[in-house]
């Protein structure tokens, strides 16, 4: 199994983002599979374009699109992307998008096809803590998860793919009082977790994670 997983770089006036920081200290082999890092610019339309380009050429069996989420104090693998870019600050090529659709013949919202429940339980099981999200935002990361789960839609409908949050680095948090923070290595150890989940889950399992609000 060959999994594809990317990052982005720093955004929003940030000197780093854990997304890169962590999956830049992921193994290039994990239990039989082969992962391929790759750092995606924080920009709406060419994002999407860069993995793309990188499904093209390495052909994965999933991809593991991985991004920061301040503010949050828990992993968060995403249930769902939306059809729609609202950016509350422009991104790093100054694209601001408002309530625009991402795929005007696009369904309003595709589900991941990563078992994210397993993901959940598999970063919780190493001590570290993660929760189910139902909303990756209208900003950059929601985009990309929508864009490469159309891609595979489309063009691809075996090739597993999703998104994962994570959280400030404690570096960052110092600059955030009272924000919330997670070590760059334990993000890290939580993707690996994440990726042996994905490995062995093909259907997720049906455990009660959901929501109430
Ligand atoms: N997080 C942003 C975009 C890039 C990133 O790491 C987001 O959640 O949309």
């Amino acid at each position: 199994m060959r999994i594809l997983v990317t990052a982005f770089e720093p955004f929003d006036g940030e000197a780093t983002n854990p997304s890169l920081d962590a999956v830049r200290l992921l193994p290039p082999h994990l239990d039989g599979m082969q992962v391929d890092a790759l750092e995606v610019p924080t920009a709406f339309g060419r994002s999407v374009d860069v993995v793309i380009a990188a499904i093209g050429r390495l052909e994965p069996d999933a991809v593991l699109c991985v991004g920061q989420a301040g503010g949050r104090g828990a992993v968060t693998p995403e249930r769902v992307a939306i059809n729609l870019d609202d950016a509350r600050i422009p991104d790093n090529a100054g694209g601001q998008p408002i309530d625009r659709m991402i795929d005007p013949d696009g369904p309003p919202a595709i589900f991941s096809t990563l078992p994210v429940k397993a993901m959940v339980q598999a970063i919780r099981d190493i001590g570290i803590p993660a929760e189910l999200s139902n909303t990756a935002g209208t900003y950059v990361c929601n985009h990309l998860m929508y864009g490469v789960l159309r891609h595979a839609q489309r063009e691809r409908p075996r090739m597993r793919s999703g998104f994962v949050h994570v959280p400030y680095s404690p570096e960052q948090a110092a600059a955030h009082p009272g924000a919330p923070s997670l070590p760059i290595e334990d993000t890290a150890r939580a993707l690996i977790a994440a990726l042996r989940a994905i490995g062995a889950h093909d259907a997720d399992l049906a455990v009660p994670l959901g929501a109430t609000h």
